[in-house]
């Protein structure tokens, strides 16, 4: 053997040695805490209430938070009245449905699907592609040939008659200047923490009404409109979506209160980085944020009033008003 490969097999030998094994130099996560009183579950908007409902339900039966978050949004994603989450929702300029979903665990595990068509739950879709693919994200056909592979239903494509009627009356129109707090919000996040610390969440929407045809919001966006690590906590958004996504929100506020920022803090945080990097239009754009640190303490903001959320535990469930930054 030459000297230099004595020398290198020596060298690396030696820092091999002097590596600490894997198990060592990965930071230990205590689930043995227990700050939350069963399990705690957020999610965003008044349709919060009934969604935190089903979560719970679902927890109890299963003990699983993955299957609590999926669970919870499920039922808004049926909600005939919210023209925001799920196929009756609102649809693009050509009139098409189209829906954004994402769920995350807080060991890293993710999924999501964007621009999908014809799917009930796409939700559960977001999940299958979390634990049945070796991808992160599937779009448009390809995450509808899936879910065909999958056994998932095909709905018919028609719009309900609340978004055809909404749908009618913009072609008068066609005009897209979204109202805030008015059209365009009612995307449902949903964040929660298990007995145990261990966090998830999952997110939903039909996006923004009237929007261009194959347009993506933050919603399926892994660290824009959910982010879960449970190192540091979870969090999730609704609003603009592109304004959401200029800040990667939800991973932003996680990686605030990884450096020690309270939930309030990171959320506050985001919502100033937010305005600054949407000048020019800010006056009509909102935007909320709902986060959970490791500890299960709580925090949301938006840039307009008119944001709210639910909270919900074993023995309660309030709906709570956001602060904002206007
Ligand atoms: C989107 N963030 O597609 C979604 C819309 C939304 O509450 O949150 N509405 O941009």
């Amino acid at each position: 053997m030459s000297q230099r490969r004595k020398f290198i097999k020596k060298s690396l030998l030696g820092s091999l040695v002097a590596l600490p094994t894997l198990s060592h130099a990965l930071p230990r996560i205590d689930f043995s805490r227990k700050k939350a009183d069963g399990p705690l579950i957020l999610s965003t908007w008044n349709h919060g209430l009934p969604a935190n409902v089903a979560a719970i339900e679902k927890f109890k039966q299963t003990g699983s938070i993955l299957d609590a978050v999926e669970t919870g949004v499920k039922d808004t994603e049926l909600d005939m009245d919210n023209l925001s989450v799920g196929l009756q929702g609102l649809p693009d300029r050509e009139g098409i449905t189209t829906l954004d979903a994402s769920i995350m665990t807080g060991d890293g595990s993710c999924g999501s699907v964007a621009f999908v068509r014809q799917i009930k739950h796409p939700i559960t879709l977001a999940r299958a592609v979390m634990e049945k693919t070796p991808h992160v994200m599937l779009a448009g056909e390809g995450a509808r040939q899936f879910a065909i592979a999958e056994g998932f239903p095909l709905e018919k494509e028609e719009l309900s008659p609340k978004a055809q009627e909404a749908y009618d009356e913009w072609k008068k129109t066609s005009k897209y200047k979204p109202v805030i707090n008015i059209e365009n919000h009612d995307t449902i996040g949903m964040i929660g923490m298990d007995d145990k610390g261990k966090l998830a969440g999952s997110c939903t929407t039909s996006g923004l009404a009237y929007k261009m045809h194959g347009r993506v919001g933050d919603s399926p966006i892994i660290g824009a409109g959910l982010y879960v690590d449970d190192e540091a906590g979870a969090a999730t958004a609704t609003g603009l979506g592109e304004s959401i996504i200029r800040i990667c929100g939800s991973f932003l506020i996680v990686e605030l209160m990884r450096q020690g920022r309270s939930p309030q803090e990171a959320c506050e945080e985001a919502v100033r980085r937010l305005i600054s990097k949407n000048r020019k239009n800010i006056a009509d754009i909102q935007a909320g944020f709902l986060a959970i640190n490791k500890d299960g303490e709580v925090g949301a903001f938006a840039v307009h009033p008119g944001f709210n959320f639910a909270k919900a535990n074993l023995t309660s469930n309030e709906l709570i008003d956001s602060k904002s930054h206007f």
